[in-house]
């Protein structure tokens, strides 16, 4: 049993890739939203913007803020289709709304009806809506023709991401808010709708009154994967942001560059086999540490991490590596 086995058997530090597969086409579309609606995936998406502006007011680069009123993008149809195969979601989202009231709601993305067949009806993926018990606003999806309704109260000024998988073999949703899994379900809807429509963005369909559903406050970073990502990949990109996710992928999937092992002083510490950057995360995305390894004084000792767990982002010249750090 080499030296790293036999330290990380002791459970003090462990570290897993979040990665098996090379998920570079798995992207549907990606928004950054950083200035244009252009789609930074593979798939050429590049939507429209009919009002809303862009703001330094941002997770990632810059975010887009509409206005309550009359603001809302559009993406192409053909796109995306929930009935077809699995699919996570993800955006950051901050509201506007001050006062909630029980009409309060936004609009997040609306998918159109079918362009082949207008029979079938496209279903709004993700929107803030009244959540009576609480009395506050909570995000929901109706994918599936049933409302999912989470619980995490949508406060104003705050940044939320959220993220929305569904299955339509299961037909199991899950929300997650803030990398948390905030409601599920699973086998209670029929089907998931097989719509190509256009996607809409901050209002309801654009052949019904939008009225009450008008996007007030930001997004950013958004986009949609044909596979349903983990509860670690969800918090990855929550850290890093969906480029810097896509290109971890991209770039290399193996974990080979980096092993984790404790020095014999409860010190975890991330020993790499060449000159890299290494920048890890907390679970709320906050970066807790940065450092630039030179080979061969490639280790880098984490004195101030408290027990927990945490993102590494690992790049070196060559690959690029994201590690699930457990802290004990
Ligand atoms: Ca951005």
């Amino acid at each position: 049993m080499n030296k790293n086995i036999l330290l990380l058997s002791l459970g003090l530090l462990t570290a897993t890739s979040l990665f098996s597969q090379n998920l570079k086409d798995s992207l549907l579309f990606h928004y950054p939203f950083d200035g244009d609606m252009n789609d930074m995936s593979t798939k050429g998406n590049a939507g429209l913007v009919f009002g809303p502006t862009f703001s330094d007011d941002a997770k990632f680069g810059k975010s887009i803020l509409f206005d309550g009123i009359d603001d809302y993008l559009t993406s192409p149809a053909n796109v995306f289709d929930c009935s077809a195969k699995p699919f996570t979601f993800c955006i950051w989202v901050k509201s506007n709304i001050s006062t909630i009231t029980s009409t309060s709601r936004f609009n997040v993305l609306q998918q159109e009806d079918d362009p082949n067949n207008t029979a079938i009806k496209g279903r709004t993926i993700a929107y803030a809506g009244y959540d009576a018990t609480s009395t506050l606003l909570a995000f929901r999806t109706f994918v599936g023709n049933k409302a999912l309704n989470g619980i995490v109260p949508v406060s104003e000024s705050t940044w939320y991401h959220v993220a929305i998988t569904g299955n339509p073999v299961t037909k199991t949703r899950k929300m997650y808010i803030n990398g948390q899994l905030d409601a599920s379900d699973s086998a209670i809807v029929t089907s998931f709708e097989a719509s190509k429509g256009a996607l809409t963005w901050g209002r309801a369909k654009l052949t019904a009154s939008a009225t009450g559903t008008w996007m007030n406050g930001y997004l950013d970073d958004a986009a949609m994967f044909n596979f349903e990502l983990s509860k670690d990949q969800i918090a990855l990109i929550m850290a890093v942001g969906v480029k810097d996710f896509a290109t971890g992928i991209k770039s290399n999937t193996s974990a080979s560059t980096a092993s984790v092992l404790n020095n014999g002083s409860r010190t975890p510490v991330i020993a790499l086999s060449r000159a890299a950057n290494v920048d890890i995360f907390d679970i709320t995305g906050k970066m807790v540490f940065s450092a630039i390894t030179t080979y061969p004084n490639d280790k880098i000792t984490l004195n101030n991490l408290q027990s927990g767990q945490y993102i590494a982002r690992i790049n070196s010249a060559s690959s690029s590596v994201a590690l699930k750090v457990l802290v004990k």
